[in-house]
């Protein structure tokens, strides 16, 4: 994007997020990047190495729950390495001045969001900090320490498991229904770091246009986000989002 239009497109995307009353905010893998974690499907990705299949679906748990956890321990002891990065930042600031006229739906399950100080963060795919016991149902937030590679439930003594939503899986149900009333109320939709190839999250971009809120896109590359934005911001996020918040 040359530096011409990328200023006319900041210009106007902070005309967008000044003016809007409500604004929801759909992150993926590539906000955390400039953190230090792998996206999943970029070069060096995190399922590279890994089919999808093979550690992140139900079957996967049923068949091999010791490689799922090493698969899930490995990202968990990633976590312990880094900190949220300058574009994590700017949306609390962005939060900071819509209080809760702001809601941050994210796909990620690294916990950097709340870790930089965002309030309003519906994880609808879960986190990778807490573990859920396939027993009893009990979920604890286990942080980043290190788990053995088949942990067990203290309370009923049932296998634990990473509580993350894997492929196949619905989305809980009462985070779900909230991120979906965000995107339908919305007046602007801010989709940052995500292939949005993923469903129903990927969704939530149709919901936020359907009541013709304003979208725009931060990301590296053109994504299957990309016809659907107002505008599209090229850029890593780390530096784009701080830009806006200037702006503002
Ligand atoms: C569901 C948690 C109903 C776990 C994740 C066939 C059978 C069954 C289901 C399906 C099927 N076909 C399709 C489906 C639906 C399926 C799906 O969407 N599949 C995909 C692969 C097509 N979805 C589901 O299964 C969902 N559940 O549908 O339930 C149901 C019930 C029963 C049976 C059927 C259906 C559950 C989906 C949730 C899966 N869990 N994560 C874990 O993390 O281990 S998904 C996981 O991958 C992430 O959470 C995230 O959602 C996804 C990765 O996507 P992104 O975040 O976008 O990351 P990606 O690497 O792809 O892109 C990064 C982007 O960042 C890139 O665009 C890059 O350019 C950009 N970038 C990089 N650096 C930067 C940057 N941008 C800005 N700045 C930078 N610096
Ligand atoms: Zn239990």
């Amino acid at each position: 994007m040359n530096p011409d239009s990328l200023q006319r497109d900041l210009d106007l995307a902070t005309q967008l997020l000044r003016t809007a009353r409500k604004v929801a905010v759909l992150t993926g893998a590539g906000i955390s990047a400039e953190s230090g974690l792998a996206t999943f499907r970029g070069a060096g990705g995190l399922w590279e190495g890994q089919r999808v299949e093979d550690v992140a679906t139900p079957r996967a748990f049923a068949r091999d729950p010791s490689l799922v956890w090493r698969f899930y321990n490995l990202r968990r002891a990633n976590l312990a390495t880094v900190k949220p990065n300058p574009g994590h930042y700017a949306l609390v600031q962005i939060e900071d001045r819509l209080g809760d006229g702001f809601t941050l739906i994210t796909q990620n399950v690294d916990g950097l969001h709340r870790s930089a100080g965002s309030r309003n963060v519906l994880e609808i795919h879960g986190s990778l900090r807490r573990v859920r016991c396939v027993g009893c149902g009990v979920v604890s937030d286990r942080g980043v320490e290190s788990l053995p590679d088949l942990p067990h439930c203290v309370a009923c003594g049932k296998m634990l498991r990473p509580d993350v939503v894997w492929f196949e899986e619905d989305l809980p149900d009462l985070v779900w229904h909230r991120a979906c009333k965000a995107a339908g109320e919305c007046d602007c939709f801010l989709v940052i770091g995500t292939s949005a190839v993923d469903y129903p999250a990927a969704g939530l971009i149709d919901l936020a246009r359907m009541q013709t809120a304003d979208v725009i896109e931060i990301n590296i590359q053109p994504s299957a986000a990309s016809s659907h934005a107002t505008i599209t911001l090229l850029g890593p996020s780390g530096t784009i989002l701080p830009e806006l918040i200037k702006r503002l």
